[in-house]
Formats: structure tokens, C-alpha cells, sequence
């Protein structure tokens, strides 16, 4: 339904029904409609069992625990409260992966901010038709069988967004 609303704004724009500020505010609207709310930040850490140990006597919870060889990462979700939001702690299991990268050249912090999406493809499909560079053609494996995407910084103010759908 969703990836059908936003090919019908494309194409009442391309037969000049409606101006392109308008098909894009469309759009803009949809993607909002697909939006749940922030579901986690991710925070890059050198050594996991250091992490939790540090942020579960600030009072966070660890939750949940798994490695992701794709994306060449161990980590875990802590819980922030009796609240749904969650802190992630990512370290890598790969010198190639993403978070050694930013380790190097960054050292530990905030990797990036996660929105909870209803329909990954669709809010893929409407990034890019407003110009943002999402990461993957289609969307990856994530942290408990979620589907994941990302929209690169370059193009999102120098913040790493990821995308998270969780299993129906
Ligand atoms: C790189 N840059 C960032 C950034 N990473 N800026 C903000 N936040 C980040 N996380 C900037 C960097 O400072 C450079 O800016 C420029 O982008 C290119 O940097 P780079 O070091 O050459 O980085 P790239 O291009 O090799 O890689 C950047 C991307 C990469 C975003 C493409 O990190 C990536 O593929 N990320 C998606 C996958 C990921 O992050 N996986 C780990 C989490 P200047 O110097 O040019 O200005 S896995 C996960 O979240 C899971 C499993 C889950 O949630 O379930």
C-alpha cells in the first residue's frame, strides 16, 4: 500500500498533475506515516563485556546479546527503564567492519540513531525519492530478526540513521 501511495505521487507529478513540491511533500508525509519512533542509538565501544559492565552500573539492563558476522559486530541491547527505548553497544568481531572503522578514527561514542519503521522498503523507497542516499538495495539482517537498513551520513547531516522493522 505504501510503496503504491508513493509511485502514484511520482506519477501524478510526471503527467504534471500535481507541482514537485507537492509530490514531495506527499511523500514526506508517507515517510512519516511510517515512522514509529527512535528505537535506539548505537554506540561503538572497543571491548562488549567492558561496555555492559560500565553502562549496567550507570542502571541500564542488558537485554539482549548476539553477534552479526555481516556486519562484523557483537552486541548488546540495554534497556533505558521499564521504557521501550534501548542503548545498543557495538564492537567489532572484524577488523574490516564498520565499527573498527569508526573506532580508529573516532574512538568510542555515538555511531548512530535507529527509527523504527512499519515498512523498511517503503521508507527506503521514499528516502531515495527525496534524495537521500540509503545504503542497500535491499534491506539486511539485523539485531533479533529485524530488517535493517541505514541512510548515509553524508546525506543526513553527518548522522549514521539506521532503519529497523521488526518480525510481524
Ligand atoms: C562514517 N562517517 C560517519 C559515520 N561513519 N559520520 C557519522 N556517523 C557515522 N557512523 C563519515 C566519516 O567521518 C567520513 O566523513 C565519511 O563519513 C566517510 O567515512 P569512512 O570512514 O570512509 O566511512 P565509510 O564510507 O567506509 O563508511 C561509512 C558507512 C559505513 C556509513 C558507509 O559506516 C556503513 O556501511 N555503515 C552501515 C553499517 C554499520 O554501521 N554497521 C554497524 C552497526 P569525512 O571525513 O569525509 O567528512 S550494525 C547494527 O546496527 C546492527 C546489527 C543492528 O542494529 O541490528
Amino acid at each position: 500500500y505504501f510503496i503504491a501511495a508513493l509511485h502514484i505521487a511520482r506519477r501524478r507529478h510526471e503527467a504534471d498533475e500535481v507541482s514537485a513540491a507537492a509530490a514531495a511533500q506527499t511523500v514526506t508525509d508517507i515517510l512519516g506515516s511510517l515512522l514509529i519512533g527512535v528505537d535506539h542509538a548505537g554506540f561503538a565501544v572497543p571491548d562488549l563485556d567492558e561496555a555492559v559492565s560500565m553502562w549496567t552500573a550507570m542502571g541500564l539492563r542488558e537485554v539482549h546479546r548476539e553477534r552479526n558476522d555481516e556486519q562484523g559486530v557483537v552486541e548488546a541491547m540495554m534497556a533505558v527503564g521499564d521504557g521501550a527505548t534501548r542503548i545498543q553497544l557495538l564492537a567489532p568481531s572484524d577488523s574490516t567492519s564498520a565499527i573498527a572503522g569508526w573506532l580508529d578514527k573516532r574512538g568510542p561514542g555515538i555511531q548512530q540513531v535507529a527509527f523504527e519503521v512499519r515498512d523498511i522498503e517503503a521508507a527506503a523507497t521514499a528516502l531515495r525519492m527525496l534524495g537521500f542516499d540509503v545504503l542497500y538495495d535491499t534491506p539486511r539482517g539485523g539485531t533479533s530478526n529485524c530488517l535493517i537498513n541505514f541512510v548515509h551520513p553524508k546525506s543526513c547531516g553527518g548522522v549514521l540513521v539506521e532503519l529497523v522493522q521488526y518480525p510481524l
